[in-house]
C-alpha cells in the first residue's frame, strides 16, 4: 500500500526559508512527507520545475458593489478559478457593508455567495457605519466567526469614517484581536480637487490621477498611523502607492509601531501614463491610489525588498469596460462616476516571477514570502496555508520556469474583459495547481469542481495582538477595553 496519495517528485521545493530538491507526499489533502524517493497512489513529474506554496492573496472583490453600487465582474466561481489558473490557492475577499446595511446579513450573504467557490478563502468586513449595534455585538459577532480582519476608508462619501469613528474601531479590533486594514486617502484633498476639475471640464480618466494627489496618501498614513498609536492597535495600510507613504511607515515601524502594509501589481507595473489616452479608455487602468511614475515603482520595490511592504495582493477589482462596470455614462463618463479597480487575480503572481524573481529583483523565497508566507502568518492562517511543511494543507503550484506566455485578454479567466497587462511577456507559469492535494489546474485545464473551495474561519494569533504599550493619555481612561468574556 502507498503511505501517500500524490507525490510530486522530483521537483526543487521552495519556502519562504529553503530551497531544496525534494518530493512532496500528499495524504488526505496535507503535507505528510518531504524527502527523495517518495512513493504514492498518484505521482506528478515536476522534474526541472518548483514547487512552490500556492498563492494566498489577502486583497480581492468578488461578487462585490462598489460604493456606487457598481458589480464586480466576478462572482466567486469565475474568480477563484482565475486565481487558481494564477496559482492562488486562498483568497480573502471583502464582504462589503454599505450604510445602510446590517452586518450579520451583509455575512449571510458573502457566504452564501462563496458556496460558488473553487479555493478555500476567508473573509474581512468592509465596515461603512460603526453604529453603537456593530461595535457592540455585530463586529464581535463576526470576529466570532472567525472574520477577523476590518477595512475602513479615510475616503468616499459614502464608505469613509470619520476620526471617532476609526478610534471606535480600533478599539474593538484590539480588545477582541481583529487587524483594520486601511484605505488611506485624504478625502478633503481628493474631493476638492476632483469638484474644481469638473467645474473646469477636466473630466477624461487622467484627472483622476491627478486629483489622488501623492500627499493625500501620505497625509492620511500619517494619521492613520497616529491614530492606532492612541489606541496601540495593530493596522495593515492596503494598496501603497507612493514613496512620502512607504517612508512614513517605515519610520513609523523604525518605531516599534504594528504596522503592515500592502502593495499591489498596478503600483509596480503601471504608471499615470497608462490611464493618459484618448477619451474613456483610460478608465481600463483607473484605480485609487493610482499608479504613479518609475520612482513611485521603485520605492515600491525597495519597500517589498526591505520589508516595510509586509504583503503583496492583486487587489482584485474587475469592472467591466461598459455600461455594467466603468462607464454608466458611456463615453460621456467622467472620471468621478468611474469605478475604480483593475483586475490582477490571475497574473499577481506570473507578472511577479517575471519582474521580480526573472529581473532579479527578489529571491524565489522572497517570491515565497511576499506572495503565500506572510499573508497566511498576517491574516492568521499560518502554517495551515503559505507553506508546505509538514501537517500544511497541500495546495501547492508547480512552476515551469521556462515557460514563455504572452498576456492577452483571452489568457486570463476571469470575467473582466480585458487585462491592464495586455501584451507583456511573461516567463514562467504556474503549470500544474494542487489545492488541499486534489489538482485544480492542470495544462491549462479547470479539473475542479464549483464550490470545492471551503471557508477559513481565522483565529487571534500574534500579529493581531497590541503591543501593551499605549500613549500616557490614555491610562486616564478607565475601565477601557476591557477584553470580552469568551
Ligand atoms: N480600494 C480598493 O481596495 N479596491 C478598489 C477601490 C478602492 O478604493
Ligand atoms: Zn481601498
Ligand atoms: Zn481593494
Amino acid at each position: 500500500m502507498n503511505a501517500n496519495d500524490v507525490v510530486i517528485r522530483g521537483g526543487i521545493v521552495v519556502t519562504e526559508a529553503e530551497t531544496r530538491l525534494a518530493d512532496v507526499g500528499i495524504r488526505n489533502g496535507k503535507v505528510a512527507a518531504l524527502g527523495i524517493g517518495l512513493s504514492g497512489a498518484t505521482t506528478i513529474d515536476a522534474t526541472g520545475k518548483l514547487v512552490l506554496p500556492g498563492g494566498v492573496d489577502s486583497h480581492v472583490h468578488i461578487d462585490q458593489l462598489s460604493s456606487f453600487a457598481i458589480p464586480c465582474a466576478d462572482d466567486f466561481y469565475s474568480g477563484t478559478k482565475s486565481a487558481a489558473f494564477g496559482g492562488t490557492t486562498t483568497i480573502l475577499p471583502f464582504c462589503a457593508q454599505h450604510r445602510e446595511d446590517a452586518l450579520p446579513k451583509v455575512l449571510a450573504d458573502y457566504f452564501g455567495k462563496a458556496k460558488n467557490a473553487i479555493v478555500d478563502y476567508g473573509f474581512h468586513l468592509i465596515i461603512a457605519n460603526p453604529n453603537e449595534q456593530t461595535l457592540a455585538s455585530d463586529l464581535p459577532a463576526a470576529i466570532g466567526q472567525g472574520v477577523r480582519s476590518f477595512k475602513i476608508f479615510m475616503t468616499y462619501d459614502r464608505m469613509r469614517l470619520t476620526d471617532e469613528q476609526i478610534l471606535d474601531v480600533m478599539s474593538v479590533a484590539r480588545r477582541d484581536g481583529a487587524l483594520v486594514m486601511v484605505h488611506a486617502e485624504n478625502h478633503g484633498i481628493i474631493s476638492w480637487l476632483a469638484g474644481k476639475m469638473v467645474k473646469q471640464g477636466n473630466v477624461a480618466p487622467r484627472y483622476h490621477a491627478i486629483c489622488h494627489t501623492r500627499s493625500s496618501e501620505a497625509e492620511a498614513i500619517n494619521r492613520i498611523i497616529t491614530l492606532a498609536e492612541v489606541i496601540d492597535c495593530p493596522i495593515l495600510i492596503v494598496h501603497v502607492s507612493t514613496p512620502e507613504g512607504i517612508e512614513t511607515i517605515r519610520k513609523a515601524q523604525a518605531r516599534g509601531l504594528k504596522v503592515f502594509a500592502e502593495t499591489c501589481p498596478q503600483y509596480l507595473f503601471l504608471t499615470a501614463r497608462d490611464i493618459d489616452r484618448p477619451g474613456v479608455l483610460g478608465a481600463a487602468f483607473c484605480c485609487s491610489p493610482p499608479p504613479r511614475d518609475e520612482a513611485a515603482q521603485e520605492a515600491c520595490w525597495q519597500g517589498l525588498k526591505d520589508g516595510t511592504l509586509t504583503v503583496y495582493s492583486s487587489d482584485h477589482a474587475p469592472y467591466k469596460m461598459d455600461a455594467s462596470g466603468k462607464l454608466p455614462n458611456g463615453d460621456k463618463t467622467t472620471f468621478k462616476e468611474m469605478a475604480n479597480g483593475v483586475p490582477g487575480i490571475e497574473l499577481r503572481l506570473p507578472l511577479f516571477f517575471t519582474f521580480g524573481y526573472k529581473a532579479g529583483r527578489i529571491t524565489l523565497n522572497e517570491f515565497v514570502a511576499l506572495t503565500s508566507t506572510r499573508h497566511a502568518q498576517t491574516y492568521g492562517l499560518y502554517p495551515q496555508k503559505g507553506t508546505i511543511a509538514l501537517g500544511s494543507d497541500a495546495d501547492i503550484a508547480i512552476w515551469d520556469p521556462e515557460k514563455r506566455v504572452t498576456i492577452t485578454k483571452d489568457l486570463v479567466h476571469d470575467n473582466t474583459g480585458y487585462t491592464p497587462y495586455e501584451g507583456r511577456e511573461l516567463t514562467g507559469w504556474p503549470v500544474t495547481v494542487l489545492s488541499r492535494g486534489e489538482i485544480i489546474v492542470q495544462d491549462g485545464k479547470l479539473t475542479a469542481e464549483r464550490g470545492r473551495g471551503r471557508f477559513l474561519p481565522r483565529e487571534r494569533s500574534a500579529p493581531l495582538e497590541p503591543l501593551g504599550r499605549q500613549i500616557p493619555e490614555m491610562a486616564q481612561l478607565s475601565a477601557w477595553n476591557t477584553p470580552l468574556k469568551s
